[in-house]
């Protein structure tokens, strides 16, 4: 599994037809090529943060059309999981717009989280920087997962957020790790990286050890009123998102790569293509955190042309003395 810099960048010079074949059978080596992850995202807490991600609805400091919005009551989270899982969502994914939860938030959203796990799903987060101890208090409460992107190459990072650091951000990944949560973390393309940016980004990922189990790719939303909005055109071409997917696989051929924003703006056949490359999780659900996904209806006519089945969550069986006792 190519893991340096040299290897990574080479395999997005490969043409596209090898890039590909190789993708698929690294791809069906790890795992059932017509099976999908389904996560459902909820913002638990929007707007108002004090961060200044360049792409991003929720920065107190970007005029956008975002309704700020305090932490929901765990009933409100519940009522969205349920239905989430009654859709047929495995995982369900609790997002805010903080810098950093609180002590006093945390201890809310452990609860929330508690809540979730009790209905079967898988429980992922995404809460920002943690502190010590915090992590361990998510893990305590049962969560699964614990989302902190990269977003991006260091090198390419100082252009899109001014407030916090890739180190600050590596720090959080090793908390999560050292908490023993599973790591979901990606990235976002087409903010105007170039194709060397997006190779030493899979670069960092992969020479994380273990590498993230769950990889988000995010294809940029171009929000109006946030600093990317314009900045980023033209958009990335479809064929390098593509590549890009196909690459993450290569280089972490046991992680769950992840399709995710900007699936709205992606034709059927594109999205096909990267389940081809490699993609086998998607958000599901109509909405992100704050814009458009498509309906859940369109997905599962999507997975029906392309004869995809949605995973099912494996449940380890009950302890029969446990059970029994
Ligand atoms: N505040 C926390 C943080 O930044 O880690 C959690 C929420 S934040 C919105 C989660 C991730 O969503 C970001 O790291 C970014 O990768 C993704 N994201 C946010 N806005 C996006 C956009 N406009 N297009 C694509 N991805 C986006
Ligand atoms: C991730 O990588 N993408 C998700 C999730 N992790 C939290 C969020 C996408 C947000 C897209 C823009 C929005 O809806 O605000
Ligand atoms: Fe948005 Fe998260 Fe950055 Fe805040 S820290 S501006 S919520 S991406």
């Amino acid at each position: 599994m190519p893991h340096d810099l040299a290897e990574i960048a080479a395999l997005f010079e490969l043409p596209f037809s090898d890039l590909m074949y190789r993708a698929q059978t690294v791809h069906r080596r790890h795992f059932d090529p017509n099976a999908v992850q389904l996560s459902t995202l909820l913002s638990i807490k929007t707007g108002g943060c004090s961060e200044d991600c360049g792409y991003c609805s929720q920065s107190a400091r970007f005029a956008t059309a975002v309704e700020n919005q305090a932490l929901l009551s765990q009933e409100e989270v519940v009522a969205a999981a349920r239905a989430a899982q009654a859709r047929g969502a495995t995982r369900f994914c609790m997002g805010a717009a903080w810098r950093g939860p609180k002590e006093k938030d945390l201890a809310r959203v452990a609860q929330m989280v508690r809540a979730v796990k009790a209905l079967g799903l898988e429980t992922c987060a995404t809460l920002g920087q943690l502190r010590d101890g915090q992590a361990e208090q998510l893990a305590e409460a049962g969560l699964d997962f614990y989302n902190h992107n990269l977003d991006t190459s260091r090198h390419h990072y100082g252009e899109i957020v001014h407030t916090h650091t890739y180190d600050d951000r590596l720090g959080t990944l090793k908390k999560v790790r050292a908490a023993g949560l599973k790591m979901c973390c990606g990235g976002i393309m087409g903010m105007g990286e170039s194709r060397a940016d997006r190779a030493q980004f899979i670069a960092e990922l992969a020479a994380l050890d273990p590498p993230p189990e769950s990889v988000p790719v995010n294809l940029l939303v171009h929000v109006p009123g946030t600093p990317l909005a314009d900045r980023s055109d033209p958009a990335l071409d479809p064929i390098e998102f593509v590549r890009t997917v196909a690459v993450a696989r290569l280089a972490m051929p046991t992680s769950f790569v992840r399709l995710s924003a900007g699936r709205s703006q992606m034709p059927d056949h594109l999205q096909a293509l990267c389940f081809l490359a490699g993609a086998n999780s998607i958000f599901y659900g109509d909405k992100l955190l704050t814009t458009p996904n498509p309906e859940s209806d369109a997905d599962l006519m999507l997975f029906e042309k392309l004869g995809i089945q949605p995973l099912a969550l494996v449940v380890a069986p009950p302890d029969r003395k446990t059970a029994e006792a």
